[in-house]
């Protein structure tokens, strides 16, 4: 049977018969872009902090400078990067085969959208985009230009803090955003779940929506991972060595 003979193939083929593929992604899709995984960014200076308390509005409310300061230096990782071979390979099917990819990120960076993806469902937000810490009384939209250059910036006139556009521990996702990823799950003939530790809700969940829809379900990942048991297979590779090779 080709899929034992060769799983990649099998699912190259599935791919390419499809009309619905719904592909999430996790951090790992960027490692070969050098940006460090979620569980790996905090290497030298930030080796001492737990990720999760970072990334989240306590975190941010306890040391605003720090986590200003982590995401700042994640920041100008994010500018400095390029899409790698997975990411261009998801971009040019997409534009090869238009209306039948949806892409849903739990990244914060913007590479698949560099890469062609500009339709990609961002369920943690955009590190790039700033945001005000409390609603502006004024209704202002938040400028950090004009918040000066404290770190992170303050407004001059009500003290409101700038903060990261992404969605941190404990907040709700973007309003629609996991709306928009389960129907895709569901609509989806194949899934393919990318460069995830599975350890994030509810992001985490959407292998097991896609497979109660009938989706061949496959996972991309060099190590095991929390949801390895949702998968009808497992490919043990990188998305810059598999995507070209399954997209292609
Ligand atoms: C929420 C932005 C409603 C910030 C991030 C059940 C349901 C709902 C919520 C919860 C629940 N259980 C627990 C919760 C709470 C919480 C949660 O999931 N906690 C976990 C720790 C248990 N979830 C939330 O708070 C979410 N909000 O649900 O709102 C609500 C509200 C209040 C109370 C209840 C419900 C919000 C979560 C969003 C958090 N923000 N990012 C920032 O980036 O600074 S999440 C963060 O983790 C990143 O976005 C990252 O993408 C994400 C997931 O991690 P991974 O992407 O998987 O990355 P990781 O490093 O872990 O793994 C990398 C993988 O890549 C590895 O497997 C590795 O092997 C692989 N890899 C490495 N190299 C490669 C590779 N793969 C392929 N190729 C390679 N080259």
């Amino acid at each position: 049977m080709a899929e034992l003979d060769d799983p990649v193939r099998d699912l190259r083929e599935r791919i390419a018969a499809a009309s619905r593929v719904c592909v999430l992604t996790g951090a790992g899709m960027s490692a070969e872009s050098g940006i460090a995984t979620f569980r790996d960014a905090l290497t030298g200076l930030w080796s001492r902090f737990d990720p999760a308390r970072l990334a989240s509005e306590e975190g941010f409310r306890a040391d605003p400078q720090l986590v200003w300061d982590w995401y700042a230096e994640r920041r100008e990782g994010v500018r400095q990067a390029q899409p790698n071979a997975g990411h261009r390979a998801l971009g040019d099917f997409a534009r090869r085969r238009p209306g039948v990819l949806t892409v849903v990120s739990q990244n914060v960076d913007d590479l698949h959208q560099r890469a062609g993806n500009a339709d990609t469902v961002r369920l943690h937000g955009d590190i790039l985009a700033d945001r005000w810490l409390e609603p502006c009384r004024r209704g202002r939209a938040c400028d950090p230009a004009a918040a000066g250059i404290d770190r992170p910036p303050r407004c001059a006139e009500c003290g409101n803090l700038v903060r990261p556009g992404v969605v941190w521990f404990g907040e709700m996702l973007p309003p629609g955003a996991i709306e928009a990823a389960e129907r895709a799950a569901r609509a989806a003939e194949v899934m393919l779940v990318v460069g995830t530790s599975g350890a994030v809700w509810p992001a985490a969940g959407l292998a097991a929506t896609a497979r109660r829809g009938g989706a061949r379900v496959a996972i991309v990942n060099p190590h095991a991972s929390e949801i390895d048991g949702e998968a009808h297979v497992v490919l043990r590779g990188t998305a810059a060595q598999l995507l070209p090779r399954l997209f292609g």
